[in-house]
């Protein structure tokens, strides 16, 4: 085709020349674009906000995806009565409290009062999480109860104006956590039991998804709103913001896509979750564009979805005992050998864990909370490398415990040591170069036999951990 081309002007007057230079460029249009074309598919998709272009989906999730384990700290109000009212015992979820035990927003004002947690350390807290081994920190900005941990301009319902303690500890926060390295995140309610304009008037059934305030617009007008752009402008930059209580009555689908867009003009690159709007329970079934909206990652609570939750980036937040905020009659805890089975089992599955702390209204994380972060950290410090920046497992499901990934490995969880020492990973057609213990500082090779479809790694008689552990295979693919 091209040779025909080239020979056209020998014969050519000017009219062929004419017809010749037209096909040419024709032809190398099409090439150009064919050319950007490829480009554009090689180059992550970016993102056009404001005019200008920001990080891609992929570009804005990569530290999140790195992360793996961050700290959730619900903290308010709730920590004063800590699951007690008026002597008696109040069932269900401490940081409800308000709802629960149907009190009234002027009685439940006056915890503000007595809030005054001198014991609070921001450096501490941050210390905590960091040595557990977690990247990221969500605090409750604002709870459903409606009491602001920071010192905002459009209430005075906040710990700076309302408590004796005075201090901006969302402010404190955000120094240690820039001192310490650690990204800070704000989980933020839409749902509001205190304000007017609001959840208030619905008292004593707060959380009644039938009923509509007339001004709820007001309120996300002038009060959400601003008090988002405070938050993103004066604390950040966040790394998410982690919306919840969108299952009110007044919340709508345009609503939610209008908050996301509002919090990502004011901060391209931040991370929102699910929870900004209605579409929470899947992403599928909807266009790119709608998708995004419906957040960065999915936030299944209190569970592990068996099989992750594929094509989805997501984060499963869990309690450590049975409560979200402080509850001094809470002593249900799960323990450390649970919660880091949990955190593998979470990285097997390709999600993030996030791990919630109570603390009290004395502002000191619970002791037992704090012993089994120690616990994690420990593990973390020495298998760390088998948890951050990994994928799902590429074996499926294995009998003696999880499996995650990074390009050329394979980390094998071993919760169940195997008997007489053998290690049976089935299904691994990958040729096996090293196998070590990831706790061995000496990477001492583990002997690696094929069977079958896969191969048999041989293993120290005894587990040298017993909650989890690492071996590494070394594989060629
Ligand atoms: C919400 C809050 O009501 C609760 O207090 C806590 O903050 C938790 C992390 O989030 O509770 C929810 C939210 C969503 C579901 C269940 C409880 N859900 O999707 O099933």
């Amino acid at each position: 085709m091209n040779e025909s081309l080239i020979r056209w002007p020998r014969h050519g007057g000017r009219i062929r020349r004419r017809t010749y230079t037209a096909i040419l460029s024709a032809v190398l249009c099409v090439l150009w674009i064919a050319g950007c074309r490829q480009e554009a598919a090689k180059s992550p998709s970016a993102d056009v906000r404001g005019g200008k272009r920001t990080l891609s989906k992929d570009e804005r999730m990569e530290w999140w995806r790195d992360a793996r384990f961050g700290m959730f700290i619900h903290w308010g109000l709730y920590a004063v009565p800590a699951g007690e009212w008026k002597g008696k015992q109040v069932p269900g979820i401490g940081e409800w409290i308000m709802e629960r035990a149907h009190i009234p927003v002027s009685e439940y004002e006056q915890l503000a009062g007595q809030f005054n947690p001198v014991k609070f350390d921001a450096d501490e807290w941050v210390r905590i999480a960091k040595n557990a081994g977690m990247k990221y920190i969500v605090i409750t900005s604002k709870h459903h109860d409606g009491f602001c941990l920071w010192d905002s301009k459009v209430t005075n319902y906040d710990i700076v104006d309302a408590t004796p303690f005075k201090r901006d500890v969302l402010r404190e926060l955000s120094r240690a956590c820039k001192k310490q390295g650690i990204r800070l995140c704000f989980y933020h309610s839409i749902m509001d039991w205190h304000h007017p304009d609001a959840q208030a008037p619905f008292y004593p059934n707060y959380n009644d998804t039938k009923q509509s305030n007339p001004n709820f617009s007001c309120y996300v007008e002038n009060y959400m709103k601003p008090q988002l752009k405070e938050l993103i402008t004066n604390y950040g930059p966040l790394g998410v913001l982690w919306f919840d209580g969108e299952w009110i009555g007044d919340w709508t689908e345009p609503q939610g896509k209008d908050l996301y867009n509002y919090v990502r003009d004011l901060q391209p690159d931040i991370l929102i979750n699910n929870r900004v709007g209605k579409g929470r329970k899947g992403m599928e079934g909807l266009s790119k564009g709608d998708q995004e909206y419906a957040g960065d990652f999915g936030t299944p609570e209190q569970q592990i979805p068996a099989k992750g939750l594929p094509g989805v980036d997501w984060e499963s937040c869990m309690t450590m005992n049975d409560t979200w905020g402080y509850k001094s009659s809470d002593h249900h805890w799960k323990s450390s050998e649970d919660l880091l089975r949990n955190l593998a089992d979470i990285a097997s599955k390709g999600g993030n864990f996030l791990l919630n702390v109570g603390p009290t209204s004395e502002g000191l994380i619970p002791g037992a909370s704090v012993e089994r972060l120690a616990a994690m950290g420990d593990w973390m410090k020495v298998n760390g490398e088998s948890i951050y920046g990994t994928t799902a497992s590429p074996l499926g499901e294995v009998p003696w415990g999880r499996c995650t990934a990074k390009p050329g490995k394979l980390y094998l969880h071993v919760f169940d040591w195997p008997a007489g020492g053998k290690l049976e990973v089935a299904g691994l057609k990958d040729q096996v170069r090293k196998a070590y213990l990831l706790a061995d500082e000496k990477r001492a090779k583990l002997p690696v036999t094929r069977s079958g479809d896969g191969v048999v790694v041989t293993v120290p008689e005894k587990a040298p951990d017993r909650i989890n552990t690492v071996v590494v295979l070394e594989i060629k693919s």
